[in-house]
């Protein structure tokens, strides 16, 4: 019953979604200096994973926001987390991902729906008529449930042992269901969500090698027999005991001449500097140089969240700020680089800030200014916010329109909204004290 609930729900918000996406498209068009703008004018996706833990975490959600057009939630639609006990499934947490990111225009990669890893205790107990029923019917339940709104589930996760032998890995359902579940699971999800792309996702098989050799022979097989696959998407988690593979892009086009598309799915190179760069560059230009490479997902924002924690694998450090990495994988998208963070010149955004002085003081009362600068664009107008506090009221103000609701005073223009770049203006206000002699907050610049 409650699945249903949710079910009618996330259908309700569809026009929402599709407007977003305009949204976001606006903005690739304005300034190629983001991982997603810049993968966008390469007909590639740019994406990360992400924690829905993280998400009021504000310069978390302001990095992933400004950077990446894709999303793959990191836990959250693994088995153990969507569906704890049988035939009870609990969206909770995933929703809050999709939602975040259908309201910022970003796509959404599924992972994952059959994996031995992260199962509920109540899977690997069950016989294997049952355990048929439950794999099928957890790929129903959580598919069904996002029906239309993830652009690419990976359907089997790392079902292929490490090693030379390129055998199938042993789990639950290797062992009760034989090879055949991989392709009953991939049937199963083309039914219920036929608009998604369905893929094979796997460790290790980013180069030539027996793994991949097997996972190769496994997709032509299922082509060859109408077996629905579509994508095969190559993890990528780089270390110096796995480095990039100098054959990568030959493996990734071998497999995309099986008439799959390829994707980078979970990618984090270990590293720091130019060596770490060097080898994002050399992932990037592999996948855009395959024409069926159809995006690059790195495994997490920042480093301070990577799952490996020691190895600084991400383009963001704790801090969030850029990279080497960062600028190698821009540069290698295609777009502009340094100087074209928001607000410098040339990125096609209008931005201010502003800032406060006080400029006379007496016993009751100030004078407050605020001096409003705009960033690397010329602007048409600003709105700036000065908070006072409570006790405090304003009683003249000078150069700027002012609203008030409580204690906020919004400022918009009187004759001073546009300005050249870099150009500064101001107003005025003077404030009677009540007592208080404490400052106001003054909020962001917002230019249009
Ligand atoms: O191991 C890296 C990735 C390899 N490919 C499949 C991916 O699904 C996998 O992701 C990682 C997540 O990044 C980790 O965050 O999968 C791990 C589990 O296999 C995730 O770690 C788990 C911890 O082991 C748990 O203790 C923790 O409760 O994350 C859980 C949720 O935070």
């Amino acid at each position: 019953m409650s699945m249903i609930v949710r079910r009618l729900s996330r259908a309700a918000t569809a026009g929402l979604v599709a407007a977003a996406a305009l949204t976001a498209a606006a903005h690739s068009a304005e300034a190629a200096d983001t991982l997603g703008s810049a993968a966008a004018g390469q007909g590639r996706y740019f994406g990360t994973a992400v924690a829905a833990s993280h998400l009021g975490e504000a310069d978390y959600a302001a990095t992933l926001d400004r950077e990446f057009s894709s999303v793959t939630p990191e836990n959250e639609m693994k088995w153990d987390a969507t569906e704890p006990s049988r035939g009870t499934f609990t969206f909770t947490s995933a929703d809050r991902i999709v939602d975040h990111a259908q309201s910022q225009g970003m796509d959404v990669r599924g992972h994952t729906l059959v994996w031995h890893s992260q199962l509920p205790s109540w899977v690997s107990p069950l016989g294997a008529s049952d355990l048929r029923t439950a794999m099928n019917d957890h790929i129903k339940g959580l598919m069904g449930h996002y029906k239309g709104e993830i652009h690419s589930w990976d359907v089997v996760n790392e079902a292929f042992q490490d090693g030379g032998s390129g055998a199938r890995r042993s789990s639950p359902f290797q062992d009760k269901l034989g090879d055949g579940f991989i392709e009953e699971a991939f049937r199963t999800a083309r039914a219920a969500d036929p608009a998604a792309k369905l893929c094979y996702n796997d460790y290790n098989t980013d180069g030539v090698n027996a793994k991949s050799n097997a996972v190769y022979a496994m997709v032509k097989d299922f082509k060859s027999r109408g077996v629905p696959i579509d994508c095969v998407g190559f993890q990528s988690h780089f270390n110096s005991n796995s480095p990039v593979p100098s054959d990568y892009r030959q493996n990734l086009q071998r497999f995309a001449d099986l008439g799959v598309d390829v994707q980078i799915t979970e990618l984090d190179i270990e590293g720091s500097g130019s060596a770490q760069a060097a080898d994002y560059t050399k992932v990037v230009q592999a996948c855009l140089a395959v024409d069926r490479c159809t995006g690059m997902t790195v495994w997490g924002v920042t480093d301070k969240y990577s799952w490996r924690s020691s190895g600084t694998p991400l383009l963001f450090d704790g801090n969030y700020d850029e990279k080497p990495a960062y600028d190698a994988v821009l540069t290698a998208l295609g777009g502009s680089g340094d100087p074209g963070d928001p607000g410098d010149p040339g990125d096609g955004t209008a931005s201010c800030t502003a800032t406060y002085t006080r400029t006379a003081d007496w016993n009751s009362g100030y004078n407050g200014q605020v001096t409003i600068t705009a960033g690397g664009e010329p602007i048409s107008s600003w709105t700036a916010t000065v908070t006072l506090p409570a006790q405090q009221s304003v009683s003249a103000l000078w150069n700027g329109t002012p609203s008030l609701s409580g204690n906020v005073m919004t400022v918009r223009p009187s004759w001073n909204g546009a300005l050249a770049a870099g150009e500064s203006t101001g107003f005025g206000f003077t404030v009677a004290k009540n007592g208080s002699d404490a400052a106001p907050t003054v909020g962001t610049c917002t230019a249009s």
